[in-house]
């Protein structure tokens, strides 16, 4: 059975539990961080030094990093659905996965969601937000244009790149942001609320991490 530390309202927790669900693994989960605390712990610093979540256990194996969880399982428990052995259809779904990682969440979930919701109101640097905003608009438009000629990322199969990056779209189209009209990528977010691993694991009201004013 497998073990996931991490609160449900993590982002990067979220992309390890819906990978969970779609392979309908056994496992456990563990609240930890945010409001659980634990992540300065001596016990949880030996499983992840960083101090972060999630952390998977799966028999004596301890990983971190959300993609590599995610990756992991993938190869190991989803071979012929979310994995696949031909290198060069591995390598799309690879790509967006690197992409999501330096590029997109750093901006949205970086800029806009830290920046801008997690952010107390009077702290808040909008020339920054702007900034992250802008280059959204341009971001989700690469996506709206991939996203043109199929239903998912890498194809027309859900992969690995649709978990971390659709993970990003719950919050994307729920913030209260300005967004531009995005139809490839609005009916791709459609098509992963129906999937039910993206509506438990995913789509959680995230109230509780808003910035707050003292
Ligand atoms: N690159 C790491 C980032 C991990 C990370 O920043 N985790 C955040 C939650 S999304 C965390 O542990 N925050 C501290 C907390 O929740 O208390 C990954 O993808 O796993």
């Amino acid at each position: 059975m497998l073990t996931i530390w991490g609160r449900t309202t993590s982002l990067n927790v979220q992309k390890v539990m819906w990978t969970v669900g779609e392979l309908s693994l056994p496992h456990q989960r563990i609240d930890a961080g945010g409001r659980f605390g634990g992540l300065a712990s001596t016990e949880f610093r030996a499983l992840n030094p960083n101090g972060l979540i999630p952390v998977l256990k799966d028999e004596d194996l301890v990983l971190w990093e959300s993609h590599a969880i995610v990756r992991y399982l993938c190869a190991r428990y989803g071979n012929g659905s979310l994995w696949t052995e031909d290198a060069r259809i591995r390598a799309e779904s690879d790509k967006w996965m690197e992409w999501t990682s330096t590029t997109l969440q750093p901006t949205f979930t970086g800029g806009v969601f830290w920046g801008f919701y997690r952010t107390p109101p009077a702290q808040r640097n909008w020339n920054a937000i702007h900034a992250a905003l802008n280059r959204c608009v341009e971001l989700f438009g690469i996506l709206d244009r991939v996203l043109s000629d199929r239903s998912f990322l890498a194809g027309d199969q859900l992969s690995m790149a649709d978990i971390v990056a659709g993970a990003q779209l719950y919050r994307y189209f729920t913030l209260d942001i300005e967004r531009p009209r995005l139809p490839h990528v609005e009916a791709w977010y459609q098509r992963l609320s129906q999937r039910p691993a993206y509506a438990t694991h995913v789509m959680v009201p995230y109230d509780e991490l808003r910035g707050r004013d003292t």
